[in-house]
């Protein structure tokens, strides 16, 4: 069976566990990392010495980084599906997931430190506007695309929504201000029909870090 190491409330985690039940695929997940610990032993380390989650095993193939992995996952078992068959199709969705991992997880990722992860006292506001400025600068880019298909790849859903997939649902329940992409807007409602999605993404993280250490402990 495959098996995959991390806690659920790792944005990098829930990219692997939403492809895998876009895949329909039966896993089992051990939780480490954060308040679990786990990451710093020696067995931990041999499968990543990054000391960081997710680690995915699949028969003789041990892995980590995120991307790779959606990837692999998309190429073993999802061709046609979570990885578009047709080179065009295939070509946007690796572009986008480069793209969406390069120019939109730094910046949404400083705003959901700084807002949810760090105690108040220790927020950077000047870091969260200059984030917010920057996305108001990025995100059309990707609202564009959106507006003339439904999907970063075209017709279908790809492993080229993922990425952005997971980090936008983050963004979108944090209070801060957010440039008008309706295009992003139908995109996100569209994921939130897809059930792998309501269930591995569509967790609500908490507003203070409060609020995400019991998040943590409760999803696991
Ligand atoms: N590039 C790596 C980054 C992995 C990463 O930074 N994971 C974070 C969680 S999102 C982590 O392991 N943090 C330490 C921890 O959870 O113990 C990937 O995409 O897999």
């Amino acid at each position: 069976m495959i098996e995959v190491w991390g806690r659920r409330s790792s944005s990098n985690v829930q990219k692997v566990i939403w492809a895998l039940g876009e895949l329909g695929l039966d896993f089992k997940r051990h939780t480490v990392g954060g308040s679990f610990g786990g990451v710093r032993d020696a067995a931990y380390l041999k499968m990543n010495p990054n000391a960081l989650v997710p680690v995915l095993q699949d028969g003789d193939i041990t892995m980590f980084e995120s991307n790779a992995i959606v990837r692999y996952l998309g190429a073993r078992y999802g061709e046609g599906t979570l990885r578009p068959k047709e080179p065009k199709a295939l070509a946007l969705a690796e572009q986008w997931m480069e793209w969406q991992q390069l120019n939109v997880v730094p910046h949404i990722s400083v705003i959901f430190w700084n807002l949810v992860r760090s105690p108040a006292k220790q927020r950077n506001d000047k870091a969260v506007a200059d984030a917010n400025s920057k996305l108001a600068d990025i995100l059309p880019i990707a609202d564009r695309a959106l507006a003339s298909a439904p999907w970063f790849a075209g017709d279908r859903f790809s492993f080229g929504d993922i990425v952005l997939g997971v980090l936008y649902w983050r963004y979108s329940c944090l209070d801060c201000k957010k440039p008008d992409t309706p295009n992003i807007k139908r995109w996100l409602e569209a994921l939130k029909q897809r059930e792998p999605y309501q269930k591995w993404v569509m967790v609500q993280a908490g507003h203070n870090i409060a609020e995400w250490n019991a998040h943590e402990k409760a999803v696991g």
